[in-house]
């Protein structure tokens, strides 16, 4: 059965706690440490998650504030590029989080039905909804913070065979 758009802001609700949870688990040293060159850092994770609440806090608004908005897709190769080098504090990134979803879920839980109905056009993807908009987010914390409680595992077995 497809989740119900409470199920799904409920989900939204909780990102913010399990994401600073497995933040808070994270051991000294482990912060920077990458899995594998190609996977994230914890710090990477989190920033992450800041820069999808940005995007995504933007495209709410495009729907409040245009019949049709256009969503640009982005491309998250050249933005991992660009900040490849970035110095990525988790304290101002996990604030942000923290912040965008309270003010998105005030936002949420009075948006007109007749928004929810209305139709963007995302570059990559055709049609998309504020549903749509609300799938993607309602686990996204989740899933990261998954991510860096993998992280941490490999980190800790990473020591055991050092
Ligand atoms: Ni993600």
């Amino acid at each position: 059965m497809a989740e119900t758009r409470d199920d799904l802001l409920e989900q939204y609700v909780e990102g913010p706690a399990k994401l600073a949870a497995a933040l808070a688990k994270v051991p000294e040293g482990a912060m920077s440490w990458r899995p594998a060159p190609t996977e994230w850092a914890v710090d990477e994770i989190v920033w992450h998650c800041a820069d999808v609440e940005a995007f995504y806090s933007g495209r709410l608004r495009y729907f409040l504030a245009l019949e049709g908005p256009p969503i640009l897709g982005l491309d998250q190769d050249v933005l991992a590029d660009v900040q490849k080098d970035f110095r990525q504090p988790t304290g101002p990134a996990m604030d942000f989080v923290r912040a965008a979803r309270a003010l998105n879920l005030i936002t949420l839980q009075q948006i007109p039905e007749e928004v929810w109905q209305r139709s963007g056009q995302h570059s990559e993807w055709g049609d998309w909804t504020l549903d749509n908009w609300l799938e993607s987010m309602a686990n996204h914390l989740h899933i990261h913070a998954r991510q860096i409680e993998q992280n941490i595992a490999a980190w800790r077995a990473k020591d055991r065979q050092g």
